[in-house]
């Protein structure tokens, strides 16, 4: 397969271009990508790395076009590398391991013109040297939004395609082995749209899948899958009340699943953060929502060394202005016992958040307040107590952020 990628020209063009990303009809996932404008940067996963500095991978729209960035700082958030990757069409970062000799990036990509959008999964090294990138799909569209280390090697990434399976959307799952290359596909789903947003594996060795579809009532509910290692369902169940409810993140904790998302159906008013708690047969042992009279949505949650969960996500009720980052700190029951907001007048979102060494926070996602509008890659410390430390903003425009400087590695193989 002939790869050709385009290098950057180094060229701004003043003009906005909408497109319509994810035509999901899922409100909190427009709220990240649904316009896009040509000087957007978005951050969507952050890891924190051995050094103790942080790994942000997202997409950069400085070119009018998506590209995949990675970021590398220091523990203070001070940049130490970045790179930036992708061909001629739209190509996006959205989830990132960060293993032995490099880090795996999976996402998706326009290379094709005839084939919509395709699954994208590509390795680099741990200075962002890119070592190989995978393309997988058919003539619709497809996207991967979450991957895991395998088990048995390799990688196992999940999001949706309409190329093939039951109907409209369906949960894609792919395993890959370590060079990239398909061990096994799966298509999971019904008639109408079913989407993967989030893969987590079990200690046993399968997959915990957690997502949304709307096939089995007159809205959207939250869709968790159990699969086994070569990708057979095990069950598969859903969740939610009378009006649009879904998830964006599921890991596992002591053989048991938690998930966060968004419900319309439950809470205090429009949409608000949704946390489950799962047993290992998908039956539902808790609900809880947070949140206040406007627009909520829990994005990423991670459980803790102290018990209890991090989530991290947006608000409109509190805050400074439009939406704020929320961060929630619960116990094991899912009681909330802190939250806190950050961001200033203008839409702020989280997309990502991993306990740190320290015990603190390290939060990833999307800011409008400190730019003239646009938006740009935010990345939020704090300590234990939720309390801010420091916060960054990267971006590939403006001379009062990070970032001045763009540099396009070219790629080809
Ligand atoms: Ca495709
Ligand atoms: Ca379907
Ligand atoms: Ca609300
Ligand atoms: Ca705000």
């Amino acid at each position: 397969m002939m790869i050709m990628w385009k290098k950057y020209k180094g060229i701004v063009i003043v003009f906005y271009i909408i497109i319509h990303f994810l035509s999901c009809g899922s409100n909190p996932v427009k709220r990240f990508m649904d316009v896009l404008s040509m000087s957007d940067d978005m951050a969507f996963s952050v890891l924190e790395t051995e050094d103790r500095g942080f790994i942000i991978v997202g997409v950069t729209y400085s070119e009018g076009k998506g590209d995949i960035y990675l970021i590398k700082t220091d523990s203070s958030g001070d940049l130490q590398w970045y790179e930036v990757f992708g061909g001629k069409g739209d190509d996006v970062g959205k989830s990132i391991l960060n293993i032995e000799d490099g880090y795996i990036i999976a996402g998706w990509t326009r290379f094709y013109e005839t084939r919509g959008y395709d699954i994208l999964l590509l390795k680099t090294d741990l200075q962002g040297k890119v070592m190989w990138q995978r393309n997988f799909g058919g003539r619709g569209d497809e996207m991967a939004l979450s991957l895991v280390e395998a088990a048995d090697g390799g990688y196992v990434i999940a999001g949706w395609t309409n190329s093939t399976g039951n109907g409209k959307k369906d949960v894609s799952l792919i395993k890959a082995d370590d060079n990239g290359n398909i061990v096994w596909h799966k298509t999971l789903g019904s008639d109408k749209d079913e989407v993967a947003y989030s893969i987590c594996r079990t200690e046993g060795g399968e997959y915990i899948v957690a997502g949304w579809t709307s096939s089995f009532s007159k809205n959207k509910d939250v869709y968790v899958l159990k699969v086994d290692g070569n990708g057979k369902l095990i069950w598969q169940n859903t969740y939610g009340g009378e009006k649009d409810d879904g998830a964006y993140s599921v890991k596992e904790v002591g053989g048991e699943y938690i998930v966060t998302g968004w419900t319309k159906s439950y809470g205090a008013g429009r949409d608000d953060v949704l946390l489950l708690k799962i047993d290992t047969e998908g039956n539902l042992l808790w609900r809880n929502t947070f949140g206040g009279r406007h627009n909520e949505s829990g994005a990423y949650v991670n459980p803790l060394k102290e018990g209890g969960y991090i989530i991290a996500g947006w608000t409109d009720s509190e805050g400074k202005g439009g939406d704020d980052v929320y961060l929630v700190k619960t116990n094991s029951r899912g009681d909330m016992l802190w939250y806190k907001t950050f961001g200033w007048l203008g839409n702020d979102l989280a997309s990502s958040v991993q306990q740190t060494a320290d015990g603190g926070y390290i939060i990833a996602g999307t800011t409008e307040s400190y730019s003239r509008g646009d938006r740009e890659v935010y990345l939020i410390k704090t300590d234990r107590d939720g309390n801010l430390l420091w916060h960054k903003i990267f971006s590939w425009k403006y001379e009062e952020t990070e970032i001045l400087v763009k540099r396009f590695t070219s790629l080809g193989r």
